[in-house]
């Protein structure tokens, strides 16, 4: 049997995190939209290749998120991408959510799709190399009003759903309740936020009986809102972040990973060495690594234009943001 735990830590080894490369078809064609490359089936594998395939990786990376997709792809080299990933020591996993859509009753927030079908779908994906997974769900803050406590709970029912049926799979849940950084809302109200979707995950969890130690818990950092017009602190930033999750992560979880959310790969990387910074002086128990995207990709995306000639460029750009998030990580 699979020692989820051990599993679960090894995805925080020291200096390494996790890429998320699993934006969905939908996702994937609008990011690439956004630096002026056109997408079809062969770009979208191109784009993995770009990444998956980049020399060194593995000095940096201990896992990597993948659309279902990837896993039944091959890269440039002919080799299947989990498959070549795990030649390289780094840990193949899936996002298992059918994305979002908005709840009946409160149609400004969101509702995370996938689990009639989710058992079988476990069983086909870890024949393909899966070895842990990755279910988000969306929160949207307005004001005081938004996230209703019924959409936190409802989320919070179905990440509960998710964990239970991967550990019976045997396979390592990660649990992404992103709460969005898009609004006026102040880093105060991301901190009450956090901590309030926080608080309301784990209470559903123990009412299933989830086991915490070989859970990963994918968060968003307490930020000011995009359209505050504030720029907060690294220091600020880290301070609400740790402060909410020290008020709500129980310390038996296997560690925390923070999204990069929108962050330019600066501010992501900054706040990073910010958290794990306060986090150490702090005493917090669990360890904490990254799980970015955006933040991850944007430097490389920018040069690669989708042009094979581009591509050393765009690795060399990718491995700097790489070397720069996990030297974030020792502060
Ligand atoms: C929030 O998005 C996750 C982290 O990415 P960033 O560091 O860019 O914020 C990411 O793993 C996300 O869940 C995937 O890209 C899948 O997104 P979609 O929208 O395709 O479900």
């Amino acid at each position: 049997m699979t020692d989820l735990v051990a599993v679960a830590r090894s995805l925080f080894a020291e200096g390494k995190g996790i890429l998320a490369a699993d934006e969905s078809v939908h996702s994937a064609v609008a990011r690439l939209a956004d630096f002026g490359i056109a997408t079809g089936p062969e770009m979208r594998r191109q784009f993995r290749d770009l990444f998956l395939n980049t020399p060194g990786i593995e000095q940096y990376l201990s896992g990597v998120i993948l659309f279902s997709e990837t896993l039944l792809e091959k890269g440039n080299d002919k080799k299947f991408f989990p498959k070549s990933l795990l030649a390289r020591g780094i840990a193949p996993g899936v996002k298992v959510d059918l994305g979002t859509e908005p709840i009946s009753a409160s149609p400004e927030e969101l509702i995370t799709q996938g689990l009639l079908d989710l058992p079988e779908r476990l069983a086909e994906y870890k024949k393909q190399g899966a070895i842990f997974t990755k279910w988000r769900a969306v929160i949207r803050i307005d004001g005081d009003t938004l996230p209703s406590p019924s959409a936190l709970h409802e989320n919070a029912k179905r990440l509960a759903s998710y964990a239970k049926e991967v550990q019976s799979a045997g396979l390592v849940p990660i649990l992404e309740p992103e709460v969005l950084m898009e609004g006026k809302h102040s880093r105060a109200r991301a901190r009450a936020v956090i901590e309030e979707t926080m608080q309301t995950v784990f209470s559903v969890l123990e009412e299933h009986s989830v086991d915490r130690a070989s859970i990963i818990v994918k968060t968003s950092m307490a930020l000011s809102g995009r359209e505050s017009r504030k720029r907060d602190t690294p220091e600020e930033v880290a301070e609400e972040t740790v402060a909410a999750l020290l008020a709500s992560v129980p310390r038996q979880v296997a560690g925390i990973a923070f999204l990069s959310g929108g962050q330019t790969p600066e501010q992501a990387t900054a706040n990073l060495s910010a958290i794990t910074k306060r986090a150490r002086e702090a005493g917090a128990p669990w360890p904490l690594t990254f799980s970015y995207a955006r933040a991850l990709q944007e430097e490389a995306l920018m040069i690669w234009k989708g042009n094979e000639e581009n591509v050393p460029a765009a690795r060399a750009a990718f491995r700097a943001r790489l070397t720069a998030v996990s030297a974030a990580l020792a502060e």
